[in-house]
């Protein structure tokens, strides 16, 4: 075949991520448009969104504010160098986000998604305790059913099986404190359950272990959204912060699903009144427009970089796409529409009515359990006799092609996680067509 040759309708080429390729390829879920609270299909068929994407469209989709901007940034400047060169919306951008963070996270790393995001903070803290002479602090600290993300980093500090048994021996010098999720304990809590504030101790068991002089960074979501929505228990941050200080480790807080708006605040952070050392972003802040993710950093620890020679590079981290133009206008675009909006603000005035609407499917079929805080909940199902993920995973596709709906599953765990301009009407909504998806898979 001539290189130049037209390959329609091929599905073969494409190897879709995180995806059962060989089902998807028989029966494609294919979605061409979307608009605020609606995909549409090829053939124009409106599809709710009660996912915001990947947990990503926070004001929706294809807003005309962020799309101008867009395209304004397209025709005015399409790139810049990223490495000893700037354009003015890339500091334009790192303030606006300095000053959404808890007082003292003041600078802004840009990345490209949350994995690069979180692996610039592992970086970074490791970094850190090397340039103030403390290289032996080299171990980083996850949590079991934590995700951070696909990196080399992100892999080995997350907490799934899956995500680390087929590649390889990872990192070194890692461990993990305990899921804080207790399902005899926590069933159908509203919100931060009671129980559990005390696994945060697990990290004095740890650094009894390693010694402290070992460890560089904990960290953890302030609410596990890709294990299926795990809220951290009330007090269990503020514990965690209070041995990290006593020890000198570093606090990472990963907000990549949790940041902009999702936990009604502009971080979860703000939320939980508990400032951690690094907070890595990603998702909500371009709305899922323009890939784009970042780090902020505590004053003391980009100041710990800023000596030795002036002319040299203070940290050897970046890439070629960090603070892109177009992601940047786009960011810019998606805070003003946030602001303008009062989304995170909506987000926190509908959360009771949210998690009202989400534990009335408490008692529909297979439900073992529901969870919720901010605009998220988790349904776990029962998994089907030797088939585990296999219910949920017919949920998502009754879903979408009976129901017009599009939600996530993960395992036999449902996500709902719509955009923050969802009404109280679209909320009922959704909640009707999930309560049929549940019977239909029964
Ligand atoms: N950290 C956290 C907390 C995340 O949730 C990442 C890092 C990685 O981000 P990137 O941009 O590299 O994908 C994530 C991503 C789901 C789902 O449905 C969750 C994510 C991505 C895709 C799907 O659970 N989280």
């Amino acid at each position: 075949m001539p290189a130049t040759a037209p390959v329609p309708n091929d599905l073969n080429a494409y190897w879709l991520p995180f995806t059962a390729n060989r089902a998807f390829k028989k029966a494609p879920r294919l979605v061409a448009r979307a608009k605020d609270m609606h995909y549409y299909t090829p053939e124009g068929r409106a599809v709710l969104d009660g996912a915001a994407g990947l947990w990503c469209t926070n004001a929706g989709h294809n807003r005309d504010p962020i799309v101008e901007a867009i395209r304004a940034q397209a025709a005015e400047l399409d790139y810049a160098p990223a490495f000893q060169f700037a354009h003015p919306k890339a500091f334009e951008l790192a303030s606006r986000v300095a000053a959404l963070a808890p007082e003292g996270l003041d600078h802004v790393f840009f990345a490209n998604s949350g994995s690069e995001a979180v692996d610039t903070a592992l970086k970074i803290a490791l970094a850190y305790h090397n340039v103030r002479g403390e290289g032996a602090r080299t171990r980083l600290i996850g949590r079991e059913r934590g995700y951070h993300g696909v990196g080399f980093g992100g892999i080995a500090v997350g907490g799934i099986v899956n995500n680390r048994k087929f590649f390889g021996s990872l990192l070194a010098g890692v461990d993990h404190l305990p899921t804080t999720y207790n399902r005899e304990q926590q069933a159908f809590t509203k919100g931060e359950p009671e129980w559990g504030a005390h696994l945060a101790d697990e990290l004095e068991r740890i650094v009894a272990l390693h010694d402290a002089s070992t460890i560089a960074a904990v960290i953890v979501e302030p609410m596990a959204g890709s294990t299926g929505v795990l809220p951290t228990p009330k007090g269990y941050l503020q514990r965690l912060r209070a041995i990290c200080d006593k020890h000198g480790i570093l606090l990472i807080f990963d907000e990549v699903i949790t940041g902009f708006g999702r936990l009604g605040h502009a971080f979860a952070a703000e939320r939980y009144g508990v400032t951690p050392d690094l907070i890595t972003f990603a998702k909500g802040i371009t709305s899922g427009s323009v890939p784009m993710g970042g780090v902020i950093v505590k004053s003391q620890i980009h100041d710990a970089f800023m000596r030795g020679p002036e002319h040299a590079v203070e940290l050897f981290h970046g890439y070629t796409y960090s603070a892109h133009p177009l992601a940047c206008a786009a960011g810019l675009a998606a805070l003003d529409l946030y602001r303008a909006e009062g989304l995170f603000e909506r987000a926190r005035a509908l959360e009771p009515r949210w998690a009202d609407a989400v534990m009335s499917l408490k008692g529909s079929p297979n439900v073992l359990d529901i969870r919720c805080v901010g605009i998220t909940a988790g349904i776990d199902l029962s998994s089907r006799p030797d088939a585990v993920g296999r219910r949920a995973y017919d949920a998502m596709v009754h879903a979408f092609e009976r129901e017009s709906l599009m939600i996530r599953v993960t395992g036999d765990t449902i996500a709902l996680t719509p955009p923050l301009i969802v009404s109280e009407a679209q909320i009922g909504e959704i909640i009707e067509k999930v309560a049929r998806v549940i019977k239909a898979v029964a």
